[in-house]
């Protein structure tokens, strides 16, 4: 039996509050660079006492398995604005020292039956505690603002059918996380016009010049 939760989750809350800092010197420094960052804003949460022990239940978690089964008890969420931004915050994240990753899961390309789309990177990530050094399992969600939008509702509407939701509700949730998708591909759309628009406006300049 776990006695001192706040004890257990110490190690939780240090890997949360360090990678947050982490994670988001990533757009700091994107900025100073003055080039667009692919991290728009980070988030961190280390999982409820009451969640964590819901899904020991659901998902046959004995207590002496917790920390090497349950990989989202510390969990971080990076959005960025636009999809091609998550592969590359994801290459970012496999470049880094700091941190392991032992598993990745694109619920992008294989979306969940649900409509949720994500992108979940599982990291062994180090934190010095005062007997030596730990390493805790933190998981890493990236998405889109539009991704994160769908789920963070979809998430609260789930609490009153616990996550199942009757069918057609389903189905409408299913159709508006495709309507999530579809503006994001506009959106990257978009820029890509305006990035191109803005190649021809720099040639004018230049041209003129010549003449
Ligand atoms: P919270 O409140 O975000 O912590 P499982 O947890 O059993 O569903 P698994 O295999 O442990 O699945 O991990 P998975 O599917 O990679 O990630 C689980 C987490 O992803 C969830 O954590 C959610 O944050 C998110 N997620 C996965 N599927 C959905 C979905 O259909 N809708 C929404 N809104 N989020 C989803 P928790 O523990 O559910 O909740």
């Amino acid at each position: 039996m776990i006695e001192d939760w706040d004890h257990f989750l110490l190690p939780y809350e240090q890997a949360v509050e360090e990678l947050k800092i982490k994670l988001r010197g990533i757009r700091t420094q994107y900025q100073d660079a003055g080039q667009p960052s692919p991290v728009e804003f980070v988030t961190g949460r280390v999982k409820p006492i009451g969640s964590i022990q819901e899904k020991m239940v659901r998902r046959h978690v004995a207590e002496d398995r917790l920390e090497a089964d349950m990989q989202d008890i510390a969990g971080l969420r990076i959005m960025c604005q636009f999809v091609d931004d998550i592969y590359q915050v994801v290459d970012l994240l496999r470049k880094r020292t700091d941190l392991t990753i032992l598993e990745e899961r694109d619920y992008i390309s294989n979306v969940k039956p649900s409509g949720y789309r994500s992108y979940h990177i599982v990291v062994s990530y180090p934190v010095q505690m005062m007997d030596g050094e730990k390493r805790i399992l933190a998981e890493i969600q990236v998405r889109t603002l539009a991704m994160n939008f769908w789920a963070t509702i979809e998430h609260s509407l789930g609490y009153k059918y616990q996550g199942e939701f009757p069918k057609e509700l389903q189905g409408r949730l299913e159709r508006a996380g495709e309507a999530a998708f579809r503006l994001d591909q506009e959106m990257s759309a978009i820029r890509a016009d305006i990035s191109e628009s803005k190649g021809d406006d720099w040639s004018e300049p230049a041209d003129a010049e010549q003449q």
